[in-house]
């Protein structure tokens, strides 16, 4: 993989001024007023892309350069290379005359078009994508013989983010689960890491897939409400299957709606067998543990944001490669003894609805991953990129998870559809990095010259080959599990019937604001819900998870808390909650609100000193421009009352001189409701107190000193909100 650290080109002058970086540069180079003519050589790439290391389709270096995946050259070509005079308008008999069919030009153009679009993923269709390194600490060795796990082997990875239920132009800060996809293009060949960033799921077996998606996804009737569970099919279906209430009450929590991409812990979900080089199992599930903590929007956030910025968590992810904070996690391992039943502490490890505490299995830090490039293109990498849970390597086996069996079967089978024949495993995202040998050949897009006259095993006529490999070669062996006698029923096994005692330890793990959170959510999603059967159904099933709970939400719903029964306790487990704990702040969106009256060094000692910290300063103003000239040097807006609104910021500064709008009035407001930190000197106060803002408040940090101002934000950005006063508005 060839990956550029994100930097700043010195040829996009006027935006890289210290203190005036914002992310978001759309070229290479600053374009020219007037439309260029002159032939020339395209921009280089944008130093924060990359692409992968050209290889063939089987998997061997070409050498190309990287400048091959660009434009290629000065001059416009048809797709057969020959060069063109012209692409704006088509041949006609005269400049008013009929358009002509031998207009090859036009019609190469058009046919293309049309076929521009492949078919959206069923599920997770909307996604953002980067790519990176994983190092590994060498601290798995002992529980696998896998290459890439071995200490300080670095190993190029693709990573695809997304959520689950709405189509491709959805929003991005809907609340919804959302897909953690790593591609690992190991030595020894890909594994993918295929996880949701919710430790369990909807469902105990494939079967009931079709099932969950098709009540979660909009009517079929008339096709609403998009990329969203609060509607009566979602909540008709998880009221009756009451496998999915787990999964729904994480949903309804503050892991349903992210901050960021970069702040989402990763589950695999699904018990692994870890083989290590003695042959010796142990049952595992994978963990990714982010760096910048476990963060969550608020729920108006979020329905603002997905008005206001659709592509939110998809821009941020890009924007803080390309100002060099690169999102970074540790892959984690909770491991358990291999034994015969596959259960621990009485949790069956073969049911994805159950998670282990880690208060009972510690996650181990295994390895770390940071990613550090954007991809070059949507379409290629990103749309194309096509992930399987069946795709292992050494030292990783599966469990007979029932859910994940479906799945081994599910994600070779979409592409084939998605992708337009069997051979997307040559498409450049896809391509191993380790060499291909298979016997596979023609089919749909066939980009391989296969060479020799045998691809079937044995053979002669190509000397044997490709030979067989033994495990000393590194060849994948299934772990020869021994299946227990048993009759064919279509079943589950009794310990999957237990659908209530797991949400109700996620419930009680977490903070008071947390749970106000949740009861708000099941508040708002049934409060969608048009059908009061449903309702009840699912208030029903809420007191057999928690009185408490239950009885909040019928009370936000105006109807009965139908009562619970005996509720057993249970153990809760701390480590769920998001709250109590710092974390770095780099990375962050400070807003810095200032006008012309502004006094031009404390604005500057603002923007040095956020940027001193790791974070992103914007500025925003009433009118775009520049606030002024001269010393220090000029300050651009980079947002206008217009186009910025306080929940693109985690913190808002207001200097002294910022001018009085209604607009700036409401990002206040805003922040203040939604728990973030404010700071400000000067006559800031002026503005606060129009907004209606007592600037006396928990988390206003106001001091005409502005350094002071910027440090005391950074300390409460590292506990991410103010929440005492979030709790008394929650
Ligand atoms: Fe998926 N899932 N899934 N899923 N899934 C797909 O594959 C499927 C499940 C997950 O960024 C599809 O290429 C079945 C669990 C992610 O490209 C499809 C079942 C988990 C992504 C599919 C599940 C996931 C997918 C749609 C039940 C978390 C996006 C297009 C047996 C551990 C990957 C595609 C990306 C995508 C099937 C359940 C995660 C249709 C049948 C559990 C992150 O193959």
């Amino acid at each position: 993989m060839s990956s550029s650290p994100a930097s700043s080109d010195p040829t996009h002058a006027p935006d890289v001024k210290p203190g005036a970086i914002a992310p978001g540069v759309p070229s290479s180079e600053r374009p020219a007023l007037a439309e260029p003519v002159d032939p020339r050589d395209p921009p280089a790439p944008k130093p924060d892309q990359s692409v992968p290391e050209a290889v063939s389709p089987t998997g061997t270096p070409t050498g190309a350069p990287e400048t091959s995946r660009s434009q290629a050259g000065p001059y416009l070509t048809t797709s057969q290379g020959v060069r063109l005079p012209e692409t704006d308008h088509s041949l006609t008999a005269g400049p008013r005359g009929p358009g002509l069919l031998r207009d090859h030009h036009l019609r190469e153009k058009i046919t293309h078009f049309d076929h521009e679009r492949i078919p959206e993923r069923v599920v997770h269709a909307r996604g953002a994508a980067a790519r990176g390194v994983f190092r590994s600490y060498g601290t798995g060795e002992s529980i696998t013989s896998s290459g890439f796990l071995r200490a300080d082997v670095e190993t190029p990875v693709f990573v695809r983010f997304s959520t689950v239920l709405g189509s491709r132009g959805s929003a991005d800060t809907v609340r919804d689960t959302r897909g953690f996809a790593v591609k690992f293009y190991t030595d020894e060949g890909t594994f993918d890491l295929v996880g949701n960033n919710i430790p369990v799921f909807f469902i105990q077996d494939a079967i009931k897939f079709p099932d969950v998606v098709h009540a979660a996804k909009p009517h079929p009737d008339r096709e609403i409400p998009q990329a969203q569970s609060a509607h009566d099919t979602f909540w008709d279906f998880v009221s009756l299957h009451t496998e999915a209430q787990h999964h729904t009450m994480w949903n309804m929590s503050d892991r349903g709606i992210p901050r960021s991409y970069r702040m989402m812990e990763g589950f695999g979900i699904h018990t692994f067998r870890l083989i290590n080089a003695a042959g010796e199992t142990s049952l595992v599930k994978w963990h990714w543990k982010p760096v910048a903590g476990v963060h969550s929007l608020v729920w108006e956030e979020a329905q603002i944001l997905a008005g206001v910025d659709p592509d939110f968590h998809r821009r941020d992810l890009a924007d803080s490669i390309e100002s060099g904070v690169f999102p970074q996690w540790e892959l984690g391992v909770q491991v358990m003894p291999d034994n015969e039943e596959q259960t621990f502490a009485g949790i069956d490890l073969l049911d994805p609805t159950k998670l282990v505490p880690e208060e009972l299995v510690p996650v181990q830090r295994i390895g770390l991953m940071t990613l550090t490039s954007n991809p070059t293109n949507y379409f290629a990498e990103t749309e194309q990129v096509a992930f399987h849970p069946g795709n292992l390597v050494p030292g990783i086996d599966v469990t007979d998870d029932p859910l994940l069996t479906g799945r081994l079967f599910s994600y070779l089978d979409t592409q084939i559809t998605r992708l337009g024949g069997p051979n997307f495993g040559q498409i450049p995202v896809n391509r191993p990095q380790a060499p291909v040998n298979d016997m596979l050949r023609d089919g749909m897009h066939q980009q391989a010259v296969h060479g020799g006259v045998a691809p079937y095993h044995p053979n002669s006529l190509d000397g044997g080959c490709p030979f067989l490999a033994g495990a000393d070669v590194g060849a994948y062996i299934e772990f020869p599990q021994p299946v227990q006698e048993s009759t064919r029923v279509r079943q589950a096994p009794a310990s999957f019937a237990d659908h209530t005692s797991q949400p109700r330890l996620f419930y009680r793990s977490l903070s008071p604001i947390e749970q106000a959170h949740i009861i708000e959510a099941y508040t708002f999603e049934l409060g969608k819900c048009y059908d009061s059967t449903i309702r009840e159904r699912q208030l029903q099933v809420l007191a057999a998870i928690d009185s408490t709970l239950c009885e909040f939400v019928a009370a936000g719903l105006g109807m009965p808390a139908p009562a619970s029964p005996d509720l057993p306790a249970v153990d809760t487990s701390a480590a769920l909650s998001q709250l109590g704990k710092t974390w770095p702040i780099a990375g962050r969106v400070v807003g810095i609100v200032a006008g012309p009256e502004s006094d031009p060094a404390g604005v500057a000692a603002a923007v040095v000193g956020v940027v001193s910290l790791g974070m992103t300063p914007l500025v925003i103003a009433k009118a775009g421009g520049t606030l002024w000239t001269g010393t220090p040097a000029e300050q651009v807006v980079q947002r206008t009352y217009l186009t910025a609104r306080s929940v693109e910021f985690d913190a808002i500064i207001v200097a002294g001189g910022a001018e009085p709008d209604i607009k700036a009035t409401i990002m206040l407001q805003e922040a203040f409701r939604h728990g973030k930190t404010i700071g400000g000197w000067g006559d800031a106060t002026t503005s606060l107190e129009a907004a209606g803002v007592d600037p006396t408040s928990p988390g206003l940090v106001l001091d005409d000193d502005v350094d002071a101002v910027v440090d005391a934000i950074a300390v409460l950005l590292s506990t991410h909100r103010v929440w005492e006063r979030l709790g008394a508005t929650a």
